[in-house]
């Protein structure tokens, strides 16, 4: 069988409002601004989703410039590569993909997904807008062949535990109103976010509330400096199962000293953009486990690679989250399923973040399931966007790039 040959690419911008103000120490967020790819092929379509913010805070990558990255450059050099190569050749290398260990037939073909990356390359960084048309033509490859992401991933999981990840609440008392609120859910863990003058005192709170059991972990976005390390070493009495990204992105040699420092386990986020900057961050002892977000690496073959990699090292990975839409969390769900996820992830229920989601919402299970959501088993994504509601939502046209 000839691979899939691209067609058209759509980009969707939307705004989708936030159950509740989501705020980390760089900033606030009320609306998510959504970008949405849809590729469409000659065998089928599928969904990706841009995890860029609105503003460039997080990372130097910000929905705009997503958007105009993919439709300058990255989206007409998919589709020119897509028709050369059908014409061409005909199929593509899989391999870096096909090497890969693990349980279940990830090595089986997904050669235009997997040709993405290298077709892209041309364009320094952008990964999050090349992880997002990564995503949808694997969604729309997987489609096409029956394939869950689950299944094509290695997934060795039905259902996943979630976390669920707290902002930065105006009051103390706020604060608790919310982290009982999400345990009452049934949640496994909670991930506070911290940053200077909001770090001891909430999480000694939320401590007490959750007693001496329960998974709580810490995120700080990047918001200290090395005067901070004995502040943040302090925080190995509240027995914590992480500290998340204190300094810089770039700044390993600050993480090595923290980690020299305390007990708690240093977890890299912004720091590791692909599987070499994981090694590497690893073999320095910059950290010890690691936040994979697929969005954050190009994508989810090289998430892969990040989780296949971590495992030989035995270093436990969790899925980050992004606040993405039923779209990017049903991929992530699929990943987590990994065997080595062994701590909750940021992949919440629906409802923690938005009222209507563009796609079915993911609920939180019951009983045995309770916090934990079940994984996708159908093709692809295994969830169908309402596309109607992309339409109601769309803050502009659509931009359509075609062969
Ligand atoms: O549950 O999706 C979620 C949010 C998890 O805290 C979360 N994400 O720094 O990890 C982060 C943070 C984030 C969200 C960062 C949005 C950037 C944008």
């Amino acid at each position: 069988m000839n691979d899939p040959v691209i067609e058209r690419i759509e980009l969707h911008r939307l705004e989708v409002p936030l159950v509740r103000p989501f705020e980390t120490s760089f900033g606030r967020e009320t609306v998510r601004e959504v970008l949405l790819v849809h590729v469409v092929t000659d065998s089928g379509e599928g969904w990706g989703e841009c995890v860029a913010g609105r503003d460039p805070f997080y990372s130097g990558e910000y929905v705009d410039g997503a958007a105009s990255v993919i439709e300058r450059y990255l989206g007409p050099a998919l589709i020119a590569e897509r028709g050369r190569a059908a014409t061409e050749h005909g199929s593509t290398d899989a391999a870096s993909w096909a090497t890969t260990d693990g349980p279940g037939s990830r090595g089986a073909s997904v050669p235009l997904a997997a040709s993405v990356a290298s077709t892209l390359a041309f364009v320094a960084g952008h990964r999050m807008a090349k992880g997002a048309l990564e995503a949808a033509v694997l969604d729309a490859e997987l489609r096409a062949q029956g394939r869950s992401m689950g299944e094509a991933f290695g997934a060795t999981r039905d259902w996943v535990d979630c976390g669920v990840s707290v902002g930065i609440a105006p009051t103390l008392d706020e604060l608790l109103d919310e982290v009982a609120g999400y345990v009452e859910e049934g949640y496994r863990r909670i991930k506070l976010k911290i940053k200077p003058g909001w770090d001891l005192v909430p999480v000694g709170a939320v401590r007490e509330l959750l007693g001496p059991d329960g998974l709580l972990q810490v995120d700080a976005n990047t918001a200290y400096s090395a005067d901070d390390i004995p502040l943040l070493a302090s925080l190995d009495a509240f027995g914590l199962l992480l500290i998340e990204q204190p300094f810089a992105e770039e700044d390993l040699a600050t993480h090595v000293r923290l980690a020299e420092a305390c007990e708690t386990p240093v977890c890299l986020d912004e720091s590791i953009l692909d599987v070499m900057t994981a090694i590497d961050a690893i073999d320095r002892g910059a950290t010890s486990v690691v936040n994979i977000k697929p969005g954050r690496m190009g994508g989810y073959l090289e998430a892969l690679r990040v989780h296949d990699a971590c495992r030989a090292l035995d270093v436990p990975v969790w899925c980050g989250g992004m606040l993405e839409t039923g779209i990017g969390r049903a991929a992530n769900v699929a990943l987590a399923a990994l065997p080595g996820f062994t701590l909750p992830g940021d992949t919440s229920a629906s409802g923690r973040y938005f009222a209507e989601d563009v796609t079915e919402p993911f609920m939180l299970g019951s009983g045995a399931h309770r916090g934990q959501l079940e994984v996708p088993a159908t093709p692809g994504t295994g969830v169908t966007v309402r596309e109607q509601l992309v339409r109601e939502w769309a803050g502009r046209p659509p931009v359509v790039l075609t062969r």
